[in-house]
């Protein structure tokens, strides 16, 4: 039977001062083989596949197995201990990286796309992730702070982004991670990744979660599913 996963108070302290926390093997890997499968299925049926690495998915399109998936007792009683008791699910995205498309994701943070009230996602990884094949780096405790946003259609992928030179002072942290490991972030934590320098598929899964009960004026979405 699942059961919901220890979150101590000292894990709910690192959430709160670093902005961000890492469990691991919170899935199986067998578990995030299907999901890679599904998923990659799914871009297949929908668009063939080729382009940008990056898919999101509304909570009301989104594949039902996935949906469950970051909905179930795993995520959301982390979730629920960490950030808010009574919260929803919103979307989420795959971000592959292949020989192909092997960008690493420039400085920023999710709160420049979305606006309104403060969320949190789940970076799930279906892959193992190193700094070779296209790891998260984070900067702890930028949640706290304010950064100049630039927008650019430079480069693949993100418009908006924090110039290196804005972070240049702030130490960055490396989060490998092993396929099933979740790394829980806020929508202010301030974020890259590495290229895929390997060739070898880098994918994870972000779904994005936030209280039911703060008002949110951000127009992104229309739908969410409660938890
Ligand atoms: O998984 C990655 O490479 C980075 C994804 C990311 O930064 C984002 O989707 O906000």
């Amino acid at each position: 039977m699942m059961t919901t996963p220890t979150v101590t108070d000292r894990d709910v302290q690192q959430y709160q001062s670093a902005g961000y926390i890492k469990f691991d093997r919170l899935y199986d890997p067998e578990t995030m083989l299907a999901w890679k499968s599904r998923l990659q299925k799914q871009i297949a049926r929908d668009d063939g596949a080729d382009g940008s690495g990056v898919r999101v998915w509304m909570s009301d399109v989104i594949d039902p197995v996935l949906r469950d998936g970051v909905c179930d007792l795993r995520i959301a009683g982390i979730v629920r201990q960490l950030y808010d008791d009574d919260v929803e699910f919103l979307s989420a995205k795959a971000v592959f990286k292949n020989a192909g498309v092997d960008y690493g994701s420039p400085w920023h943070h999710d709160y420049m796309y979305w606006g309104g009230s403060n969320k949190l996602s789940a970076w799930i990884a279906l892959d193992d992730a190193t700094p070779d094949n296209g790891c998260l780096k984070v900067i702890p405790g930028s949640h706290t702070m304010t950064f100049t946003q630039t927008s650019t259609d430079r480069g693949p992928g993100f418009i908006h982004r924090i110039e290196q030179e804005d972070v240049a002072d702030l130490p960055g942290e490396t989060v490998p991670v092993n396929r099933g490991d979740v790394i829980f972030f806020s929508d202010r934590t301030v974020h890259s990744s590495h290229p895929n320098q390997t060739g070898e598929d880098r994918w994870s899964f972000i779904s994005t979660y936030r209280s039911a009960c703060v008002p949110d004026s951000s127009d992104v979405w229309e739908t969410s599913v409660r938890l």
